[in-house]
């Protein structure tokens, strides 16, 4: 079901707006289904509940490995590139990458996992990560991902959260000329992880590591005494297929919980129509399997489509800054998907890192994330696509599973800085604070989806609650994304961020919560009041405001302090760029902190706060400001 036109992208959005199960059915049937769907979508936005393809059984592997060994067996799946440059690429061809999939879900097998069962993967960018979240599927279990940067802490949050009983790990990790532990790191985690059983250890650095009898052992000795075929599970459609947490506004990540059919059916169809894949294109996307989009653009979007997907250890500054240039070069990439963060950082290093390079093997350019500015829009597309590669700005969040507001490329006529028109089967609408549409054009409102699509969030884990009030409470009977957007003369959408207290750190997400909550633990520390503010590269920095106990007598070591207190319970990307002590944050009669006023004075405006007549103590706004100047 591939778009060819703008007349089609056109019929085809009409006829998923009215007659969606149609429109659905049609795409799901292209896949294999161990037993076909009858009941294409049941659902309610206003008391939470989504079911897709609901009696249809599957297996997401089947459809993404073995529906391909018949046709392209030996053409690679995966192209695994190591941190060092001069060391080999190594591909996987769909017969290797099924042969080990198959191995290691043997191997969850024997230390005793089963379907449905939980399984946490806290490991860097080698194939084996990919294969671990495969093997998982293959049987049945729930990977959670937990991307290789968090905390100790924060893993096991994530694990307890959803009594994981086994962690995939490695021994270390390498990015650019940092070592990284990793089973170091997931010692200190299960400490307090009552339920994990088993450790599973891929050898990556050689350096020494702790393991412990019966409950730790080596993946490479048990994926070479396995077995190198495994029966794919079946799967009821609606069975969850991953948790993967993510930031709010308030309180700990969420797990966002996606399921076997649905998520299938949009990652695939989504892959194919905005990059329009064609068979035996290199695509190259640049994130993290930690993140949403390596789940579904890394991994299962491009497997599904018989791709070929190239996987990066490192990070995109070593050896120097065109280290991307030189890697698209070297496997002849023809789509290309990164993050604004990254186009703008190497924007800033120099022009001579890029222009040298021989770029002609891209036809397509992808961005996800963040805004993708203007300039450097410019500069991807003038610098990077050398003005032919169509700039995909992709827009979609962990819970939509995939692409929802994007280009189609080489068919929808671009604007830079806009993600352009809804995807088919995706209703977007603006409301305002009240709920109420915002209709016609040349509008901005908070956007919303008024329909579901097969790749919704189906819960959050453990806490269907939440899920409800998160997202299908604030305005009834509607998905909202907390995002702000803009729909202007043409029809087009461009978003503004978020409009939650969610901050958006060089496309990762991190609630403002979760911060205060890591410096408020730091000793000596009363409270804190943490906002987003405008970097040039991250396209968010964190400014933390916080109140001690006592002014301390070297501030420059209590700032280094409270960081190493935010990098040691979250992670080295929730550290504030800027730390300011105050004696008293600005609140309303209530209590409430006044975010909006601690955002202006972070952004250097003072002179346009607003309305502050509800302030309980306008002085301490003063003093806030004069100790920014
Ligand atoms: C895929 C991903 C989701 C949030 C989302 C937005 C922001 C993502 C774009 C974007 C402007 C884009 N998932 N966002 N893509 N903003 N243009 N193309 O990033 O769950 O980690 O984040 O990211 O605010 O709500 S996510």
């Amino acid at each position: 079901m591939r778009i060819k036109d703008l007349v089609d992208y056109q019929k085809t959005y009409e006829l998923s707006v009215q007659e969606p199960e149609k429109f659905w059915a049609s795409i799901a049937n292209e896949f294999e289904w161990s037993k076909p769907f009858t009941k294409v979508l049941d659902w309610d936005f206003n008391d939470y509940s989504v079911k897709w393809f609901e009696d249809g059984q599957l297996n997401i592997t089947t459809n993404c490995l073995d529906r391909h060994l018949s046709s392209i067996p030996d053409q690679a799946a995966i192209i695994y590139e190591p941190n060092e440059p001069g060391d080999a690429a190594i591909t996987l061809t769909y017969r290797e990458l099924h042969a080990r999939v198959c191995k290691i879900s043997n191997v969850l097998k024997s230390q005793g996992v089963q379907k449905g069962d939980r399984v946490c993967i806290y490991m860097p960018m080698i194939p084996e990560l990919a294969i671990a979240v495969l093997a998982c599927a293959r049987i049945g279990a729930i990977h959670s991902v937990v991307f290789g940067g968090f905390s100790a802490q924060s893993i096991s949050d994530r694990i307890n959260d959803s009594a994981c009983k086994v962690i995939l790990t490695t021994d270390g990790a390498v990015r650019g000329n940092k070592m990284i532990p990793m089973k170091e790191t997931v010692d200190d985690a299960i400490a307090l992880c009552p339920s994990v059983e088993k450790v599973i250890v891929k050898r990556r650095t050689n350096t020494p590591v702790s393991m412990l009898d019966g409950r730790d052992i080596w993946w490479d000795e048990a994926e070479s005494e396995a077995a190198d075929a495994c029966e794919p599970a079946i799967m009821n459609s609606e069975d969850p297929l991953f948790i993967l947490y993510t930031s709010g506004s308030t309180g700990k990540p969420k797990g966002v919980v996606h399921t076997c059919g649905g998520y299938m059916v949009y990652t695939a169809y989504t892959f194919e129509n905005v990059f329009q894949y064609n068979p035996g294109e290199v695509y190259f996307c640049t994130a993290d399997i930690g993140w949403i989009t390596g789940h579904s653009y890394l991994v299962y979007g491009p497997l599904l489509n018989g791709a070929i997907s190239v996987l990066f250890e490192g990070v995109p500054t070593y050896p120097d800054a065109g280290r991307f240039w030189d890697i698209i070069k070297r496997h002849q990439v023809n789509i290309f998907y990164t993050a604004p963060t990254a186009i703008r950082s190497l924007m800033g290093m120099g022009n001579e890192f890029v222009t040298n390079k021989d770029l002609s093997s891209l036809r397509v350019l992808g961005s996800v994330g963040e805004p993708l500015n203007e300039e450097a829009w410019h500069w991807y597309n003038d610098k990077v696509g050398h003005g032919n590669c169509p700039i995909v700005d992709t827009w979609w969040q962990t819970e939509t599973g995939g692409h929802m507001i994007s280009p189609i490329a080489g068919i929808t006529p671009l604007k830079p800085a806009y993600a352009t028109l809804p995807l088919p089967g995706v209703q977007p609408i603006l409301v305002d604070e009240n709920g109420k549409e915002i209709e016609g054009n040349g509008v901005n409102g908070n956007l919303c989806i008024k329909f579901p699509w097969p790749g919704i969030i189906r819960t959050t884990y453990g806490d269907h609650d939440r899920c409800k009030s998160t997202y299908f409470a604030t305005y009834p009977g509607l998905y909202f994304t907390g995002d702000g957007c803009m729909r202007d003369e043409d029809g087009y959408y461009r978003i503004t961020g978020r409009v939650d207290d969610v901050m958006n750190i060089s496309g990762h997400r991190i609630g403002t919560a979760e911060v205060e909550n890591a410096i408020n633990m730091h000793t000596g520390v009363v409270e804190s009041a943490v906002v987003g503010f405008p970097h040039d590269i991250k396209g968010q920095g964190i400014y933390a405001y916080v109140i001690c106990e006592h002014l301390p007598e070297n501030d420059s070591l209590m700032r280094k302090d409270i960081l190493a207190t935010v990098t040691r319970v979250i992670g080295p990307i929730a550290k504030p760029d800027k730390i300011q002590f105050v004696t008293g944050l600005p609140k309303t009669r209530s209590g409430k902190i006044m975010r909006r006023i601690l955002r202006k004075v972070a952004e250097g405006e003072f002179g346009s706060l607003g309305d502050t007549s509800t302030l309980l103590d306008p002085g301490v706004v003063e003093a806030i400001i004069s100790g920014a100047l």
